[in-house]
């Protein structure tokens, strides 16, 4: 990730492929200009740009009599569409039902190849009504939680729909989460119905979602009804708590739904902060709604016809806002995958692709680096046509990675969205737009519609106005998605968000900005290093040893790097990187040494970002620890490094938390 103003400049511009323009008529923006004069007024004139278009996308139930509501200087979260009354289920299912209700809103791709199924919006309707209408006969009302552990399955999105159809709230939690992780989730939202799956299978495996479930529930008194989805149909209910959700059945295929207020939250997603326990970001439901259908049409230029396949779950934001929300807002066919990028082989996605003519695909840049290691061969037997742009979202792409989606899974046909957002923004924040903007390898492009991006000086406080520049990356007005409050603890949403940087949004995040005004994201705050004075991307330096070589070969599949405390330099740099195959066994056959592939590594960062990037010691580990979403926590890294094994705090978020151990030894064992 260049931070470096030199480097900045020297980033080369890639123009946007013209295939990848939407047909015409449907409302893109088509060309440069246009995109800065929609951009210009949204920031300048957000009553009437987002007046206009809230009008547009959605269905009002009561049109609304103000457009925006916000506090002097941005200390408090705004208020959007004023006195407006809608529902998300109505915008999402009946509008598209009712005008052609053959057409197809979900693909369901299953865990086994062929076994899958496809709902039309027709379907989906009669589907969320039914749901909708076996959770008011348990109680549900609105402005009630409903937690939804549930992989993902068309019964998630259906369960979603039905929740916000009577008004109520969902809350999913990752269907993978641990039961001490789930419960805390329950309990934080005082949720009294949990909707789940007898078992999940993912790669051939089976999760005990239910045992999950029941174990979280034995600390959860007040929760009355657990609705539980029927995948293998193994596993016992609890008479009087539990009920199937086939039950649903039994009701009529139509139910009116609750229209809510603006601002009525629509959902609650936890995710961690970096201390403390996990934040409910409570999103409300117009402007949340506005967000998705905005950033969903313009970004990945959805048409009628489109077949979008983010390959993010409904466990985290990109699969609420890009997996359900969004396609289904815009009318078009979203893929439910409930599967891994590599079963039953590594080609499953490009299978997908082909199969179902997707036109977006969407994913993280940890699943391409996986991908990418297969090499080209495999996947150049697919054709890969149908797509037109594809995304990239959660962390920071390499060059290298960029490069190689842009030519081998995009064929320099589509245009490479890379996203940035988060949790806490509900949609998009910057990217490319579809055949429009210019891309830069490692730039998340121009900021979208409604967000004015600026970078703070750390220090002092102020904004830094040149350019290029680095710094925290904040946002100097509210915009529709952004969330309103952490659920229950207001107070905490303004001490993160709004109170570090008076009149700013603070996204955490640092970045820079190049003499174009290309947003260059380095990654979270607590993930740069500072060496001697100088401020490191761990990204940049993650980014420079895949460059790394050994006999021709690139030696380095996937790294993490984190800050240590150093008595010279203020921190030092460690890297944990994971070898390729071959090297490994080059390794083991005693034909190369774990030292030859280290001060290959250390010698391609000093060559690449300066000898004070250099990494101190690399450690070889088989797997890096990473959350659900495949994001690495390198926290874990940083304490297992500095000898403080037994404060790692909490391990419930990690996918692959059995690798703890081997790390902890390897680190120990090198000391
Ligand atoms: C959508 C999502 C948010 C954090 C964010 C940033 C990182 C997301 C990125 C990116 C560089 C991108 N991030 N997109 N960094 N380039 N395109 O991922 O939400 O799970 O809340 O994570 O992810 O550090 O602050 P969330």
């Amino acid at each position: 990730m260049p931070l470096d103003n030199q480097k900045l400049l020297d980033v080369r511009s890639v123009d946007a492929p013209a295939n990848s323009l939407p047909a015409d008529g449907h409302g893109h923006v088509r060309d440069l200009e246009t995109y800065k004069a929609m951009w210009k007024e949204s920031v300048e004139n957000p009553d009437k740009f987002f007046g206009e278009q809230a009008r547009n996308l959605l269905v009002w139930n009561r049109d609304f009599d103000q457009v925006l509501h916000k506090s002097a200087n941005f200390v408090d979260s705004p208020a959007w569409f004023l006195n407006g009354q809608l529902n998300a289920a109505v915008n999402c299912v009946d509008r598209h039902a009712l005008a052609d209700p053959n057409r197809i809103a979900i693909i369901y791709e299953a865990d086994e190849p062929g076994e899958g199924y496809t709902l039309t919006y027709g379907e989906l309707l009669k589907k969320v009504c039914q749901l909708a209408q076996l959770l008011i006969s348990r109680g549900v009302k609105k402005g009630d939680v409903v937690t939804i552990y549930l992989p993902m399955v068309p019964e998630a999105v259906i369960s979603m729909l039905a929740v916000a159809r009577i008004g109520a709230i969902h809350s999913c939690v990752f269907a993978g989460f641990s039961p001490g992780a789930l419960r805390d989730r329950i309990l934080d939202a005082d949720s009294r119905v949990v909707i789940t799956i007898d078992q999940g299978l993912r790669a051939g495996k089976v999760i005990e979602a239910k045992k999950i479930v029941d174990d979280a529930l034995e600390s959860c008194p007040d929760v009355q009804t657990v609705v539980v989805v029927e995948r293998t149909g193994k596993g016992g209910l609890i008479p009087g708590r539990d009920i199937k959700y086939g039950e649903a059945g039994k009701f009529k295929p139509y139910c009116p739904a609750v229209p809510v207020d603006s601002e009525h939250p629509l959902f609650l997603l936890y995710t961690s902060g970096s201390t403390g326990k996990p934040k409910g970001m409570q999103h409300s439901t117009a402007g949340y709604l506005l967000g998705a259908a905005l950033t969903a049409k313009h970004v990945f230029g959805l048409t009628p016809g489109d077949i979008m396949f983010t390959a993010g779950d409904v466990g985290w934001i990109t699969g609420h806002t890009y997996a359900v929300y969004g396609p289904l807002i815009n009318g078009v066919t979203t893929v439910i995958f409930e599967s891994t990028p590599v079963y039953p082989t590594h080609t499953r996605y490009w299978d997908i692709v082909d199969k179902h003519q997707v036109t977006q695909f969407y994913v993280a840049p940890t699943a391409l680096r996986l991908l990418r290691k297969y090499g080209h061969e495999e996947i150049e037997k697919y054709s890969l046509k149908s797509l037109r742009t594809l995304g990239s979202v959660g962390e920071p792409i390499a060059e290298e990675v960029w490069e190689w989606y842009f030519h081998n899974v995009g064929r320099g046909r589509c245009t490479i969205c890379d996203t940035y957002w988060l949790t806490e923004s509900g949609s998009i924040l910057g990217t490319s737009f579809p055949g429009v903007t210019p891309m830069k390898p490692g730039s998340c492009g121009y900021p979208f519609f409604g967000i004015k991006p600026v970078l703070i000086n750390p220090t002092t406080g102020v904004e830094v106005d040149e350019r290029p520049a680095e710094g925290v990356l904040a946002i100097a007005n509210p915009w529709p998605s952004m969330a309103r409050t952490i659920w229950g603890d207001y107070p905490r949403y303004q001490d993160t968000y709004l109170r570090p940087f008076p009149g700013h949004f603070f996204t955490g995040d640092g970045a820079a900005m190049d003499h174009e005004n290309f947003i260059f994201v380095a990654g979270r705050m607590d993930d740069v290093v500072n060496v001697s004075g100088h401020r490191l991307s761990t990204a940049e330096i993650e980014a420079s040893f895949l460059e790394g070589k050994l006999d021709n070969e690139p030696m380095i599949v996937e790294s993490a790097v984190v800050g240590i405390e150093d008595e010279l330099t203020g921190q030092a740099i460690v890297a944990f990187v994971v070898l390729e195959g071959w090297l490994k066994d080059k390794i083991a056959a005693g034909e190369h040494t774990v030292s030859d592939m280290s001060r290959e590594a250390i010698q391609v960062v000093r060559k690449d970002i300066g000898p004070f990037a250099a990494p101190k010691k690399v450690f070889v580990v088989g797997d890096l620890p990473k959350t659900r979403s495949g994001k690495i926590m390198r926290r874990i890294l940083r304490k297992i490094v500095s000898g403080e094994t037994d404060q790692l705090g909490e391990l419930s978020t990690l996918s692959n938390p059995q690798i703890i151990d081997d790390l902890i030894s390897t680190v120990q064992n090198s000391a």
